[in-house]
């Protein structure tokens, strides 16, 4: 599948586009080769593991959510009914024109994102107070035309796995607490996945468009480039006012209802690669990886022995509900711990005749390379306990790598300089003249003021010198 050119080695980390697109179809993720630019295949494997990280999506949201699915066209007038969310979108939108060879008499927009194809049900589903809250979600693929330059799982024009959620609520104070119920979720979402994010409101010139205002989710990257892999829109009543989504308060008066929506796109795949993975390939949180567990038989020529106790540990974890895979292949054990590295596999389990011996195996982490012998009847346990250590190391590396990124910075020059190489914590009085001057001068990226004592700190504005007790990231994005 990866076209014979299995030998071909991982460039290192620290040249990351590389070796990001290199790993991509090494590991067997995306094949980029799709002759369209902006769309990618997945491979089994890649789709496997993207399964598995929905899978924890779903069962998140499942919880107070429900699962739905609207239609991929949107007629050009509903489209178009919502100024702002227009304005946003116009320049992305693929339009259908023709049906075979007949003009459309009503062009058809490929969704974007689904508020204009969720909005005029909307419209009929809530009538009163009863029907609220409104809670609805869907996975879908959704079109981007996107200028900038795109990327697997990072910037596409197919985003294959889109989940958005649609909230109503009566009241500005309820969706306003949905925001924040959909970004706990988020939270919960990228912890299973071992993945420290930072949480900020975007600045009011960085919204959704038609929102009220905008919660985005950040994730570090390598290169100290933040990645976007998350938002939690505020709509008010922008859209229920123009797709008429309104209620019968207990007065029986009728009121506009108050909406939200939030975003996850496959890009929380390319953060699960690119923050967990290594020289070696990718490290997979154990939760999540399609296969937990490699076995490799060490024999010299006949061992049956050894094969019998190979498949023994092989029942024992699959009894246990683990995803192992023995591989009887006839490569050199070298070149299977290499394939099942690149492939993040979090465990490793050798036996060869002088293990056998000894009644033991010996147990590799994928996190630390580190090798433990162990008794064979102790493997269930031991492989259980190494799951819950590998992912909480992956999420302290994570962590570290990230508060250790966040610097100080009193002036412009200095978050000038940093920013190759850091995110920048800098005072801002929150004015939009100041900030967009920041942004322009230090060349990143305002995430926002974060959430917690992060965005919080006496200091002076560095455009206009006012007091400020507010802090803001900038950072170089993707
Ligand atoms: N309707 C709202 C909430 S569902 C919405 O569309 N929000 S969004 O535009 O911010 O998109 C949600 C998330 O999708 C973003 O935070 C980002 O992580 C991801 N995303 C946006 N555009 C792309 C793209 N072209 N490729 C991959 N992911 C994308
Ligand atoms: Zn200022």
């Amino acid at each position: 599948m990866t076209d014979g050119s299995e030998s071909a080695k991982l460039p290192p980390k620290d040249d990351f586009s590389r070796w990001y697109n290199e790993l991509l179809w090494m590991a067997e993720i995306m094949d980029v080769r799709y002759p369209v630019k902006g769309l990618y295949v997945w491979y089994p494997f890649g789709f496997n593991l993207r399964n598995r990280v929905y899978s924890i999506l779903r069962e998140l949201l499942d919880v107070d959510h429900r699962e739905a699915m609207f239609p991929l066209l949107i007629p050009k007038d509903e489209f178009m009914k919502e100024a702002e969310h227009i304005k946003g979108f116009e320049d992305e939108v693929y339009w259908v024109t023709h049906g075979g060879r007949e003009p459309l008499e009503v062009p058809l927009a490929l969704r974007p994102t689904s508020e204009t194809a969720i909005y005029p049900m909307y419209r009929l589903w809530v009538r009163s107070h009863a029907d609220m809250p409104l809670r609805i979600y869907q996975i879908v693929n959704t079109f981007r035309y996107e200028t900038k330059h795109t990327r697997p799982l990072i910037r596409l024009r197919e985003i294959t796995s889109f989940k958005e959620a649609h909230t109503v609520h009566p009241t500005w104070e309820a969706a306003a607490a949905q925001v924040e119920a959909g970004l706990n979720i988020y939270r919960e979402f990228y912890r299973r996945l071992a993945i420290p994010v930072i949480v900020s409101k975007r600045p009011e010139w960085d919204k959704f468009p038609g929102a009220d205002y905008t919660m985005a989710v950040d994730v570090l990257m390598p290169e100290a480039r933040t990645l976007q892999v998350g938002t939690a829109h505020h709509l008010a009543t922008n859209f229920s006012r123009t797709f008429g989504i309104t209620y019968e308060d207990p007065n029986g008066i009728r009121q506009y209802a108050h909406q939200t929506c939030y975003g996850i796109s496959e890009r929380c795949i390319a953060a699960l690669i690119s923050i967990h993975g290594d020289d070696r390939g990718l490290r997979l949180p154990p939760e999540v990886a399609p296969i937990q567990v490699v076995i490799i038989p060490i024999i010299f020529g006949e061992s049956m022995d050894v094969i019998e106790a190979c498949q023994r540990v092989e029942e024992t974890l699959k009894t246990r509900g683990l995803r192992v895979n023995l591989d009887l292949g006839d490569e050199r054990p070298g070149a299977k711990y290499y394939k099942w590295e690149l492939k993040g596999v979090p465990v490793r389990i050798e036996i060869g005749p002088r293990d056998l011996e000894k009644n033991s195996c010996v147990v590799v982490r994928r996190d630390t390379a580190e090798k433990r012998s162990i008794p064979l009847e102790d493997v269930g346990d031991v492989v259980l306990e190494l799951f819950r250590a590998i992912h909480e190391n992956l999420f302290n590396i994570a962590k570290k790598r990230l508060d250790e990124s966040i610097i100080d910075c009193d002036t412009i020059e200095e978050a000038q300089e940093k920013v190759s190489s850091k995110i920048c914590r800098v005072s801002w009085c929150g004015r939009r003249e100041c900030g967009l001057e920041m942004e322009e001068a230090v060349g990143a990226e305002i995430l926002g003021i974060p959430e917690g004592r992060i965005g919080r700190g006496r200091g002076i504005c560095p455009v206009c010198r006012e007091n400020t007790e507010a802090k803001a990231l900038i950072s170089r994005t993707y």
